[in-house]
């Protein structure tokens, strides 16, 4: 754990005590240290866990860092589903490396969030009860192996689009998380791409298979960039803050403009007649997004959200004994160090 933050908002004692304005509309002149905040974030430079920070652009943080490592431990189900039936063995070490990734990527966000005074268990407990999001695409069923393909060329393909813009947070450890966790990813929608192409250009009904993944994945991708501006609760103030820096329709769009050209190399048909080449803009038109099905899923009625969450709480107390047993080794490791004589004080 860093040092105790306290709640207020700033890292120590005496500064909670000068009373740190944490409230970016209220009356006066800014104190200090929050001058300092915004001055460093004007001049594009990174805030640190020890500087002092806004209460709000903490909880922004946490929420968004908490709901992104929730998504990379959920986010391991639906692909974890086909280990077993991967079709070889380089396929099979393939998908165990990237499902692995995943978990890596959610330990690197936890610590991340813990940086910010918030420990894993707080995050972990909130989820489990229901409290705390993860992206909707996990809520959606694997039903075929192309869905490991459509999943790493469209799922991890728009995380990259949005995650590119986090290496450049304003918050310095999440930032830094975020080019290793690009490095992989970038991986991940190659391995997504090769798989779908294999299967595009083989048999007949494999091609079929590819293409009726990519119907069921297509749209579901398009919402995991979020609502749309207007109706974004929180883009404004994260894009003050340099937390967020697109929009999400400016996200959603590039993502739209880079699948187009590359679904002609795959031959595979994006399931949308209304999107077309839009000279005027340089983009493309695409069709309406069902935000009613969105609302839904987030609502927790997808098709899969029960079943991720049973699963990640079952997981999760199937794993206690090694939790303790790892604590309880720690502890005798921390009473070796310490030596008999000062343990027995
Ligand atoms: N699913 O004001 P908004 C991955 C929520 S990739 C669920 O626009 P914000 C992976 C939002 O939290 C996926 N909830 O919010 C890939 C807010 O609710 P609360 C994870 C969503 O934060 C491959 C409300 O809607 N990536 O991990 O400004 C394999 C209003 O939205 C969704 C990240 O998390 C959604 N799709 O923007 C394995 C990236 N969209 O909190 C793993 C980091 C919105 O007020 N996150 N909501 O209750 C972000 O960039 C931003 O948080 C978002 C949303 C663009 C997602």
């Amino acid at each position: 754990m860093p040092e105790t933050i306290t709640e207020r908002g700033s890292r120590s004692g005496a500064e909670a005590a000068s009373g740190p304005r944490t409230d970016p509309g209220a009356a006066g002149p800014a104190p200090p240290q929050e001058a300092a905040f915004e001055a460093k974030i004007a001049a594009d430079e990174r805030i640190e866990p020890r500087d002092w920070m806004p209460d709000a652009y903490r909880a922004t943080l946490v929420r968004q860092i908490a709901q992104h490592a929730h998504s990379e431990i959920i986010g391991m189900q639906p692909e974890a589903n086909w280990l077993t039936r991967a079709p070889s063995l380089r396929r099979k070490a393939i998908l165990l490396a990237k499902v692995q990734d995943e978990a890596g990527h959610g330990l690197y966000l936890y610590s991340a969030a813990e940086t910010l005074g918030t420990g894993r268990d707080e995050l972990l407990d909130k989820l489990h009860a229901g409290r705390q999001k993860y992206s909707s695409i996990f809520n959606y069923p694997t039903l075929t192996w192309a869905d490991v393909g459509a999943i790493g060329w469209l799922v991890d393909g728009a995380a990259i689009i949005n995650q590119v813009p986090l290496c450049r947070c304003s918050y310095g450890p999440y930032a830094r998380a975020m080019v290793r966790i690009c490095k992989e990813e970038s991986f991940h929608q190659r391995q997504g791409y090769e798989l779908l192409h294999t299967l595009a250009h083989g048999t007949p009904e494999q091609h079929a298979m590819a293409q009726d993944a990519v119907d069921r994945w297509w749209w579901p991708s398009l919402m995991m960039f979020g609502p749309p501006d207007d109706e974004s609760a929180h883009s404004a103030q994260s894009m003050a803050w340099k937390i967020k820096r697109h929009s999400n329709d400016e996200l959603r769009q590039r993502f739209v403009d880079i699948c187009v050209p590359q679904a002609e190399i795959l031959g595979l048909t994006l399931p949308d007649p209304d999107l077309k080449w839009n000279e005027e803009r340089g983009q493309h038109d695409f069709g309406a997004i069902d935000w009613a099905e969105f609302k839904e899923v987030l609502r927790g009625n997808g098709p899969c959200n029960d079943q991720r969450l049973d699963r990640k709480r079952r997981a999760h107390e199937d794993g206690a004994w090694v939790r303790e047993a790892a604590a309880a080794y720690a502890a005798k490791r921390a009473l070796g160090a310490a030596g008999p004589g000062e343990a027995a004080a």
